[in-house]
């Protein structure tokens, strides 16, 4: 009988974990009643030597808008003010006085530049955002000069970026925010579209959400963990206030309200005219952080929300129903509102496919509508065939006809991955196929199959990779196409391309459940940003501005964790590309529901899922990639599973020339035993970390969760020995393979 490690947990909390060095195995963060964290934009004191320099470079603020009472509160400019003020008080001790111009004494300058020199800047133009989304206009530079510091930009969030920009260099003390002269950064986003996707249900819970409140068991979707929902009710609007900006500070420009599985959860009755009135202020709040918002609607809403005998696109009462309620929209959120987002067809999901028609069709019928109020909509790609059809072919079959025929304000979100976000998945091959339609890659910040919030994932090391393969291109002279360039509008430079991550938030008072899940949330807008930042930078920045008075030796070392986690967890999960190693929670490994999922495709001597063959799945690949994923000996081995069935002796000549099988073992003693290192390089630097940004008492939360998860990593990995055990007759015995007759 395979272990649950999950149940354990849930009926004694220090079973799971006889390694608990700390006592009983709790969360202590989760019942602290003090206020929530404020994660990288916490500021407090920077060092008092810095202090002194910074605040004789910052004694004035000059904002443009400085008067302009109208602007108060709706535009980033009167935000990028007030975060300065808050920010550079807290961490210098000192608030700047704020003015209408400059005069001699040392000032930072909110500047807005036109975006030509014939361009004036009105009131109008400092209050609404560009769209399409202008990449070039959303950056910004900071400069500096002999007297002044000036943060310009030629778009109102562009300043608000900078801003950010600015306080996350003073809270590391970058000696080069203050001295010397000229241009200290020059930044602008890659691509058009960066959004965050809540998955978040109108009753209070979230799908998929591993952030809720302690009390109500993390890896429960059911958890009243939603920072937003129920509508209506009492929020506390500070949450609400705090998620836009810590969006906004990483670069987010577009956010989705509600679950893709729309038509459940009370999210059906998203698009009442009710529900529209509540959310009203919320999107206002957003949109004046230079985030647009998108909804989530049941498509089934002309029946549920409009009492209508039939949700049938085709015919003219439904049409006319959505008209009018995408008006009654736009009427509402004005120009904050951007799209519609639908997932149609799958998962139980209504859709087109439930009257006759394709999902092109649904997904035009909607862009038609939206085009009236200058929106897009949204279509997700994702979908699960039905019995016996590769899941990996199915997803690409399904869509590879949509270029050329999709409306110019169709925008098609794609996982990263033809599988589900497993631990690693080769590119979806839409993203090469596919170049006149804009493509939003999705990616997921919570962690679903990566151990929810009990396990130290850093995903910026797996979307980095991703961002970077190389699909090549069916188009000369272009050869080299990446994901990241496709993600910013590829060869046909189309308008609402980007990148999407499921949030990872709930109303955890350190808002992630697991503190370090935070690096997913932080790094997935540094990333989204500039998708060729190299992960480990972006992951010691984060470890720099969260825990910013901690000694370098701790910095190293947390950095560290971070950039193996990925790989530690896959060893101790699924090795290889096999995916899917996992029971019905998506969290535990236990042999009836691993034999449900057959992606591995076991059996007494071969493993992996033969998708090498003409017309399988590799073939969708461009001819390069294709080649190389269908040859057993270019294939990259992290993804040999994912392509070809072998025999368990098959050597692998990146892994010491160990067998398949040998390798599947020793990964994952490897995993268990560095998944135990974490918790060791974890209390060797209590005292030299500086936590202050959370409350309560983080640091035993996070000696917890690592100790969870180095004991369930050990219940994985003895689950899947015993499997392979089990199915070929051989285990390891003394790091030598034996095998006994069967
Ligand atoms: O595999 C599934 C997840 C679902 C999710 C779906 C999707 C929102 O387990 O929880 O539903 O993917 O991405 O649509």
């Amino acid at each position: 009988m395979f272990a649950k490690a999950s149940d354990n947990y849930e009926l004694n909390h220090s079973a799971s974990s006889a390694a608990c060095r700390l006592g009983p195995c709790r969360l202590h963060g989760e019942i602290s009643s003090q206020p929530h964290s404020q994660l990288w934009l916490s500021y407090r004191p920077v060092s008092a030597g810095y202090a002194v320099h910074a605040s004789a470079r910052f004694q004035e603020l000059v904002c443009p808008e400085t008067g302009d009472l109208a602007l108060a509160g709706v535009s980033p400019l009167w935000r990028a003010c007030e975060e300065l003020l808050a920010g550079l008080e807290g961490m210098l001790g000192r608030r700047p006085s704020r003015v209408n111009a400059t005069g001699t004494a040392p000032a930072l300058l909110l500047q807005l530049q036109p975006s030509s020199p014939d361009d004036a800047i009105s009131g109008a133009a400092e209050r609404s955002l560009a769209w399409p989304p202008s990449p070039a206009d959303e950056g910004y530079s900071i400069h500096l000069n002999t007297l002044h510091t000036v943060i310009s930009s030629r778009s109102p969030q562009g300043v608000l970026y900078g801003a950010f920009e600015l306080l996350r260099r003073l809270r590391r003390e970058d000696p080069g925010a203050l001295a010397g002269g000229g241009e200290v950064v020059r930044s602008a986003p890659s691509a058009p579209l960066r959004h965050w996707d809540l998955w978040d249900n109108l009753d209070g819970s979230v799908e998929r959400g591993y952030a809720g409140p302690w009390q109500h068991r993390f890896d429960v979707a059911a958890a009243r963990s939603s920072v937003v929902y129920p509508l209506g009710q009492q929020r506390d609007e500070q949450r609400a206030h705090d998620l836009a900006r810590l969006l906004a500070s990483v670069g987010i420009n577009g956010i989705g309200w509600s679950n893709v599985n729309a038509c459940d959860h009370g999210n059906q009755h998203l698009l009442s005219s009710r529900n529209i009135a509540s959310m009203r202020a919320l999107v206002a709040l957003f949109y004046s952080y230079g985030i647009h918002s998108f909804l989530t609607p049941c498509f089934d809403s002309p029946q549920i929300v409009g009492g209508l005998f039939t949700s049938n696109p085709q015919v003219p009462e439904v049409k006319a129903w959505w008209a009018k309620k995408i008006e009654e929209v736009a009427g509402a959120f004005g120009d904050a509102f951007r799209g519609l987002v639908f997932k149609g067809n799958t998962e139980g999901q209504p859709g087109p496919g439930s009257h006759g028609m394709s999902q092109l069709q649904g997904a035009n019928f909607f862009a038609e509508l939206l085009e009236e109020v200058g929106a897009i909509c949204i279509w997700r790609a994702f979908s699960h065939p039905e019995g016996g059809v590769d899941q990996a072919l199915y997803q690409f079959q399904r869509f590879e006809n949509w270029d050329g025929e999709a409306r110019w304000n169709v925008a098609l979100k794609i996982k990263n991955g033809p599988y589900d976000f497993q631990v690693r998945e080769p590119v979806h091959s839409l993203f090469g196929h596919l170049s006149n339609t804009s493509l939003i890659l999705e990616f997921q910040a919570a962690q679903e199959y990566f151990g929810h919030a009990k396990h130290l994932v850093a995903l910026p090391s797996q979307w980095s990779s991703y961002l970077g393969f190389d699909l090549s291109s069916r188009f000369p002279p272009y050869n080299v196409q990446t994901l990241a360039q496709v993600a910013s509008g590829g060869i046909g430079r189309m308008p609402f391309s980007g990148i999407a991550a499921v949030s990872n938030i709930g109303t955890s008072r350190n808002w992630t459940g697991h503190v370090f899940s935070a690096v997913n949330t932080y790094g997935f807008g540094r990333l989204a940003w500039t998708p060729t930042t190299p992960a480990a930078d972006i992951m010691r920045e984060w470890v720099e501005v969260t825990f910013p008075r901690s000694s370098s030796y701790a910095v190293s070392v947390l950095t560290r964790m971070l950039q193996r986690s990925w790989e530690v967890y896959e060893n101790y999960t699924s090795s290889l590309g096999w995916g899917f190693a996992c029971a019905a929670n998506h969290y535990d490994l236990d042999d009836m529901d691993r034999r449900r999922h057959t992606d591995h495709r076991a059996s007494a001597t071969h493993i992996g899922y033969p998708r090498n063959a003409g017309g399988g799945y590799a073939s969708t690949y461009n001819a390069k990639v294709a080649a190389r994923f269908q040859s057993i000996e270019q294939c990259p081995e992290e993804l040999l599973l994912s392509f070809h069935q072998v025999p368990y002796t098959h050597r692998l000549r990146t892994k010491n020339n160990s067998t398949v099988l040998e390798w599947i073992y020793r990964s994952h003693m490897s995993g268990v035993n560095a998944a135990e290192g974490f918790v060791t390089d974890w209390l060797a630097i209590e005292g030299h970390v500086d936590l202050g940004s959370y409350p309560g008492d983080a640091f035993v939360d996070i000696t917890t969760r690592l100790e969870i998860g180095a004991s369930d990593a050990a219940a994985f990995a003895k689950s899947i020995r015993e499997y392979f055990e089990t199915l070929t007759g051989c285990g390891l015995r003394d790091g030598r393979l034996q095998c006994h007759a069967q």
